[in-house]
């Protein structure tokens, strides 16, 4: 069994393969030190803490992680709180930094005698459709090598090997939001208890909890923005505006020790299965940041493959491989779909609003927001789809 890429859904796959006694390698083209270190996400849906929970691999977030059920939304108009963890099923998120996580799998994944080679890129997966697809990749000298398998697990993410080796069959269904943010990890302890949704006149701010002494900020940008094109003066000015500083008090400021651009986009690979070539996490498919699934998909999905492999590769019994992208996809459709929702909420798309020239559309998320600081129903359905994937 060969596995592509060693993000959350890699290692939790290569984590219950080893447990299942199955032979397997992961192949990933980074260093260790970079997949150690890679901040990305931070908010652990409770499911996905019972997956790790279940086959004991949620220690450190035991250790480390902090439970979270509040977030804020500030406009024009005010701010208003909904904890969310007492509405809808009474489920919270657990931050967990997702490089913390990605450690503890690969320690993990490690001491159990798993296989894995860094720095190893793949290049293609080939002969999918058969029962013997091989995967060629670089050394880390150059050298080309080829690794035979009997399945090929493509959790390489939405720019890997996997999906370059999908076959015209498959069908990638893309959809681009239109608005883009300035992701920025700043060293600085978080301004306030709780998750801050900002929707301004000037685009979204957001801010998100990492750990005490770290914290991640986003801002809505124009496309194209150069994620260097701003002092962090300028940066910490145009946060304090949006999200309010002179009305709801200042945020704590301290050193941007990350920045780049994310373009909200979202897509779906259809079917997640190609014969011998199975798809999991981000290599299955993209959900914007805005509601924090990606992650949380990955985990589940790996679960699911993993389960389905261990059925096919002991007992030669595919039927839970057919059913894995059926029973993915209807995940990953409502996860696309709060995020969807979400993104609206969020955001001035560009051209829909007051800025662009539309009343319309400014008004209408002013109707969604009014709804969800008002009804409990409404509130009710946010936070079961909020926590929940
Ligand atoms: P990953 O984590 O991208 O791992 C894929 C691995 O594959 C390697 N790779 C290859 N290896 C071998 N050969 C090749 N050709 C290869 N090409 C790539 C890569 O080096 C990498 O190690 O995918 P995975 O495992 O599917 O996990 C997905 C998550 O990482 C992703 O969905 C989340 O980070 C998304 N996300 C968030 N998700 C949440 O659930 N909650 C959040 O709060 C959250 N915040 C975020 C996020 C993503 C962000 N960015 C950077 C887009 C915040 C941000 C800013």
């Amino acid at each position: 069994m060969v596995v592509l890429g060693a993000g959350p859904a890699g290692l939790v796959l290569g984590n219950l393969l080893v447990a299942a006694g199955i032979d397997c390698v992961v192949l990933e083209r980074a260093t260790r030190s970079h997949v150690q270190t890679r901040a990305r996400a931070g908010f652990l849906a409770p499911n996905t803490v019972r997956v790790l929970e279940r086959h004991g691999l949620a220690d450190g977030l035991h250790r480390g992680g902090r439970a979270h059920g509040t977030c804020e939304f500030r406009t024009g108009d005010g701010r208003f709180r909904l904890d969310y963890g007492a509405l809808g099923r009474g489920e919270q998120h657990t931050v967990y930094p997702q490089q913390n996580l990605v450690t503890d799998l690969l320690t993990h994944y490690l001491d159990a005698g798993g296989r894995i080679l860094f720095s190893m890129e793949a290049l293609a997966v080939h002969d999918t459709d058969g029962a013997r697809p091989y995967v060629t990749t670089r050394e880390p000298d150059g050298r080309p090598t080829r690794w035979d398998a009997r399945y090929v697990a493509g959790c390489d993410g939405r720019q890997g090997a996997a999906r370059r080796s999908l076959p015209p069959s498959a069908v990638r269904h893309h959809h681009d939001h239109g608005v883009s943010w300035l992701g920025l990890l700043a060293e600085a302890p978080p301004s306030l208890d709780a998750v801050g949704y900002a929707v301004h006149e000037r685009g979204f701010a957001g801010h998100m909890a990492r750990s005490p002494q770290v914290t991640r900020y986003y801002l809505q940008c124009s496309r194209g923005f150069a994620a260097d094109a701003w002092s962090e003066e300028r940066i910490w000015d145009e946060l304090d505006l949006r999200m309010g500083a002179v009305e709801h008090g200042p945020l704590r400021r301290g050193p941007i020790v990350e920045r780049g651009v994310v373009d909200l986009a979202c897509d779906v690979v259809e079917p997640l299965r190609h014969g011998s070539l199975l798809l999991a996490g981000d290599a299955a498919s993209l959900t914007a940041p805005a509601a924090a699934k990606g992650a949380n998909l990955a985990v589940l999905e790996a679960e699911a493959l993993a389960k389905a492999l261990a059925e096919a590769l002991a007992r030669g019994d595919e039927a839970a491989l057919d059913r894995y992208s059926e029973q993915c996809l209807a995940h990953i459709w409502r996860a696309q779909e709060f995020t969807q929702w979400m993104t609206g909420l969020l955001h001035a798309i560009p051209g829909q609003d007051p800025s662009g020239g539309s009343f319309f559309h400014a008004s209408l998320r002013r109707a969604r927001l009014d709804s969800l600081r008002t009804s409990r129903a409404h509130q009710d359905w946010f936070a079961e789809n909020y926590v929940g994937v």
